[in-house]
């Protein structure tokens, strides 16, 4: 048996947030979970803790891949990616790195809606392209500031942007597990009821299975010809093909996408569309932000190997 307990898992992680784990305790590195089973048998016996960055399922068998391991540090918030039922069933903690990334998630939510309704794509390809000056002004767009919006999950994401749309004096809809101490805005049991009262939808909702497809086909009917679709969750959590259906058709005004079903290879039908605001995941994509979560992650993994309590536990 070896004496390295941790094993580095995500192609997705940088040099330098690799360097931080792997200062901190001697560490094998594989590119996703896949890669676990060719491991020495010898190397995989001593693991006790994975440090995981990615959205490649983490399952059962490669779990079973290492008899002594305790932890699953996810650097994310959404760890969706993780078969946590599996984890617990084997006595395994999987941790995740909540509230650090809250704010520049909800920033880029933000930027998303004033960007696709503000036409600001089209704006800028207007000034770089030289067009200002040959054809004069772009035409009229939307306002965002005072208008009506859902968000769909009011946890900790949401509320930050709900937080951040009442300073637009916006009116503020939502849907959540329960209901919330939050005078003045307006509560919906469920999210074809909210998508019908509101112009702009904003999908703040975690991953998994109990999220797919909550706005339905149904929703993105009711949301309407105004209605715009934001979301910075999961691509799982809304169903893509009804989303792209009606962007095509114009049954909906537009959309403003962070996630899809199939990163980093979205549906080619969204690259046909100029209703769209398209960004690669990037929500928690600030130096800050991402150092923050790195430092969370191995502050799990230190807490675990040196037997402290773990800081965010979440089975
Ligand atoms: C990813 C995210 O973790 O926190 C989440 O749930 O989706 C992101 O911050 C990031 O893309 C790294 O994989």
């Amino acid at each position: 048996m070896s004496d390295t307990h941790l094993l580095i898992c995500g192609n997705s992680f940088n040099d330098v947030d690799r360097d931080r784990l792997s200062t901190a305790y001697p560490a094998v590195y594989v590119d996703a979970p896949a890669d676990m089973a060719a491991l020495e048998s010898g190397l995989r016996a001593s693991m006790r803790a994975v440090a995981f960055k990615g959205h490649t399922p983490f399952g059962a068998e490669a779990m079973d891949l290492f008899p002594q391991l305790g932890l699953i540090a996810n650097y994310g918030v959404g760890y969706d990616a993780i078969d946590v039922g599996a984890a617990s069933a084997r006595g395994i903690a999987v941790t995740n790195t909540p509230d650090v990334l809250s704010d520049d998630v909800a920033d880029l939510a933000v930027a998303l809606m004033i960007t696709q309704a503000r036409t600001m794509i089209r704006g800028h390809a207007h000034v770089a392209s030289g067009r200002w000056a040959t054809e004069g002004e772009i035409p009229l767009n939307r306002k965002v500031s005072g208008s009506t919006v859902g968000i769909v999950g009011l946890g900790r994401i949401g509320r930050e942007i709900a937080d951040r749309l009442a300073a637009f004096k916006m009116d503020i809809h939502y849907t959540s597990r329960s209901e919330k101490e939050t005078p003045g805005w307006t509560y919906h049991n469920d999210v074809v009821s909210l998508a019908g009262a509101v112009d702009f939808l904003v999908v703040a909702l975690v991953g998994g299975p109990d999220t797919k497809g909550q706005v339905s086909r149904e929703a993105i009917a009711a949301l309407g010809p105004r209605g715009v679709v934001v979301n910075i969750s999961r691509g799982s959590t809304i169903d893509e093909g009804a989303l792209l259906d009606a962007l095509e058709a114009g049954n909906i005004a537009g959309a403003a996408l962070d996630v899809f079903e199939n990163e980093p290879n979205p549906d080619p039908r969204f690259l046909k569309l100029s209703n769209v605001v398209l960004q690669p995941h990037q929500g928690s994509g600030t130096v800050e932000t991402r150092t923050a979560m790195a430092e969370l992650q191995l502050a799990n993994v230190a807490a675990f190997l040196e037997g402290r309590d773990l800081l965010t536990q979440v089975n």
